[in-house]
């Protein structure tokens, strides 16, 4: 699993199997060729598109970054003392760690370490919070942790909270998010948690809504991953020739996303070539969405237990605190 890893001099930030361009292109190839074609939505994510989610963030329509941090401002006290002070906190997907900072004053990790596949995005962030920040110890780590959870040995085995915000795992099929939380749960030690936020199921025009604004930031987000398919792959996706759906799809109880050619499109890319149809679709993400009562079950059968949930007065969102069973 581990590839490659370079290490900055000041050993603060660390990438990890970043260089396997192979193993990208043979996912990449598979998915533009499958039947239904399907492109992770771990790839939205390049520098640009880290900046477009957060827009997203800002946009009225999309609740749930907002609504999670109201829950996290209105119970942080609460939720710190569950969680425990001087903990190794661990950020999966920190993004601009803007979430997790917030975290800082009320559970005073001892480390702070921000783990985001978009590297570059989340090497600028660490740096611009190590220099507001600096009594805690930062140690930021590049890595895609779908694939795997290794940490390298500058991470604390101590007393480790995992935080994984934003309902991120809500892009994971219920059978893979459960195959993640068993790999987070192995990788907290006896003495671990996690702190998760988690989308809860809701009526389908609030939803339709959050993924389909009127402004075209998300439209913008979903596109801007065939200008990153163009790059990885050497694809000639002509972005004009695609538009950006975003629904509740009910029966699957998940928002998805899907770039729909609007004419008929030939696109090539290293090793391959398509053609889509007029209204073919590329599904470009899943977004799950749960009960209380299914996701806790969900934890459970992940190994978690003993679990303490804070929500907001409608009922939205949920923030989740598990301990290794
Ligand atoms: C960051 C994965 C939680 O699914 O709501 C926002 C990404 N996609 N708008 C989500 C996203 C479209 C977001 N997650």
């Amino acid at each position: 699993m581990l590839l490659s890893t370079t290490t900055d001099a000041a050993r603060d930030f660390i990438q990890i199997g970043h260089s396997d361009p192979h193993a990208v292109h043979a996912e990449l190839n598979d998915g533009l060729l499958a039947a239904q074609a399907v492109v992770s939505p771990k790839y939205l994510y390049d520098a640009l598109g880290s900046k477009l989610f957060e827009a997203i963030c800002e946009l009225p329509e999309y609740y749930p970054t907002r609504t999670e941090a109201a829950i996290m401002e209105r119970h942080l006290a609460d939720i710190a003392r569950t969680a425990g002070h001087g903990v190794t906190l661990i950020d999966l997907g920190a993004g601009n760690c803007a979430k997790a900072a917030r975290l800082f004053p009320a559970l005073q990790p001892l480390q702070y370490v921000p783990v985001d596949i978009s590297v570059d995005f989340l090497r600028d962030a660490v740096s611009r919070l190590r220099q507001q920040v600096p009594h805690i110890k930062m140690v930021g780590i590049g890595m895609d942790f779908s694939a795997s959870l290794d940490l390298p040995d500058a991470v604390k085995h101590e007393r480790r909270l995992f935080f994984y915000p934003g309902s991120s795992i809500g892009n994971f099929a219920p059978e893979q998010a459960a195959t993640l939380l068993r790999r987070i749960r192995d990788a907290c030690g006896p003495d671990g948690g996690l702190l998760i936020g988690v989308d809860l199921l809701k009526d389908r025009q609030t939803l339709d809504a959050a993924y389909d604004d009127a402004l075209g930031v998300t439209a913008a987000f979903n596109l801007n991953l065939l200008r990153h398919l163009n790059c990885l792959v050497g694809a000639d996706f002509d972005l004009r020739d695609w538009r950006h759906r975003g629904y509740f799809n009910e029966a699957c109880g998940r928002v998805e996303m899907h770039l729909e050619a609007r004419r008929e499109a030939h696109v090539s890319w290293r090793g391959g070539r398509r053609r889509f149809l007029p209204g073919e679709r590329i599904h470009t993400e899943s977004s799950y969405k749960y009960t209380r009562h299914g996701f806790l079950q969900l934890l459970e059968r992940s190994g978690f237990g003993r679990t303490q949930t804070w929500t907001d007065e409608r009922g939205w969102f949920m923030v989740c605190h598990a301990r290794v069973q």
